[in-house]
């Protein structure tokens, strides 16, 4: 799908637009020091809708498995209820967290850090369903749809992902039904949404009404378009809504998947209510944060707390899954009152990890700079 407006970058010293701010008051982000919880509380996990939550009704909705299947399937929440139950403990990260930093600036929902948060969800797991309708030779991507309907730089479409055939039939893809304990709430995707373990937020699809096998790879908007690494900046100030008919860029660029490795600090002491800037009391702080990456396991957390000249070795906690965040502290005893800058950093055991500056892409995604706090020490 090639029809769309690009989305805007903004014009060199431009700030934060009524567009960036309406959609950054309805996505909420995770309050920082809500990092504290294993499990995020599910009021302030945090959210990215593209469109509005739907409004779906238990005893009509259903999930249709289709496409290139031998057998289709049409289940209702109570069928998936009774089929066999997993809880797992994941962590989610928008793609786009971080963008608001980017310089030129993305013109889209604009994060600092906060689009992160860990539940539990259960669900039944995906495989054996599409074992059941039988995947038929030659198949390659699985395109998951959601209810929520809308219009995209031009395009109006229903929210559709899809995933390499071998991802969807990852044993660890759940469809759930329950976050935390308890069924879905709206915002989360009630009755039904996907959980791909490691990958970023876009492929959790949510409201979820119909898997498609497919033999061809999938054109939708999502994936053809959006949540791709671009590098081309286009014209700057060009507009971010408007009618189809234009090439998104002529960089199809590379497709957003896994998330990045990331370390985040619960911010130590107490705010001031405007800037944020952090005050503690001269004396021994714990520094206590979480760090995740969906391509391997967080094996190395590091704290500088004088800008990044010099690091220091976190002790890293248990991990509460194998794609879920995994607690750090370090002790840090201030020399004296004055001004600080803490940072931290996560790496892998494949070898990822966070840069000191970040690189550019014309959708922001997957930027995983290290964090930076500014921390006033007070005598
Ligand atoms: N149907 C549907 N699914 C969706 C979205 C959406 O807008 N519609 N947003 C996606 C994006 S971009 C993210 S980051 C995650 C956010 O999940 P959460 O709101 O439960 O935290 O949902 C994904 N699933
Ligand atoms: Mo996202």
């Amino acid at each position: 799908m090639t029809g769309s407006e690009p989305a805007r970058v903004a014009a060199p010293g431009e700030g934060i637009t009524e567009h960036e701010l309406q959609l950054a008051a309805r996505n909420h982000g995770l309050p920082a020091e809500a990092l504290r919880y294993d499990l995020t509380p599910v009021g302030l996990h945090y959210l990215l809708i593209h469109y509005d939550i739907p409004d779906l009704d238990r005893s009509t909705w259903r999930l249709r498995i289709g496409g290139a299947v031998q057998r289709p399937l049409e289940l209702r929440l109570d069928d998936l209820r009774r089929r066999h139950r997993v809880t797992s403990v994941v962590t989610l990260e928008c793609a786009g967290n971080g963008r608001a930093r980017l310089v030129p600036r993305p013109i889209s929902q604009p994060w600092l850090l906060d689009a992160v948060g860990t539940a539990a969800w259960t669900g039944t797991p995906l495989a054996p369903l599409l074992a059941e309708a039988g995947i038929r030779p030659g198949a390659v991507e699985v395109a998951f749809t959601g209810a929520d309907h809308g219009v995209e730089r031009g395009v109006e479409q229903d929210y559709a992902r899809a995933l390499p055939l071998a991802e969807a039939l990852d044993s660890g893809v759940l469809l759930a039904y329950e976050m935390n304990g308890m069924p879905l709430p709206p915002q989360h995707g009630w009755p039904l949404r996907l959980v791909v373990p490691g990958w970023y937020g876009m492929a959790q699809v949510k409201w979820l009404t119909s898997i498609t096998v497919l033999d061809e790879p999938f054109t939708g908007f999502q994936n053809a378009v959006a949540y791709r690494l671009k590098q081309d900046p286009g014209p700057a100030g060009t507009h971010d809504t408007g009618p189809a008919g234009r090439h998104d860029t002529d960089d199809p660029g590379e497709p957003v998947t896994r998330i990045q490795p990331r370390a985040l600090m619960i911010p130590p002491g107490y705010p001031d209510f405007m800037s944020r800037t952090r005050f503690v009391r001269l004396g021994e702080q714990i520094v206590q944060g979480r760090a995740w990456s969906g391509w391997a396991p967080v094996d190395r957390v590091e704290v500088s707390t004088d800008g990044g000249a010099t690091w220091v070795a976190a002790v890293l906690g248990p991990a509460l899954g194998r794609y879920a965040w995994r607690s750090w502290g370090y002790r840090w005893s201030p020399a004296g009152p004055g001004e600080y800058e803490l940072l931290t950093r996560a790496s892998d055991e494949a070898g990822n990890c966070q840069p000191g500056e970040q690189p550019w892409n014309r959708q922001g995604m997957a930027n995983n700079m290290v964090q930076r706090i500014r921390v006033v020490v007070t005598g």
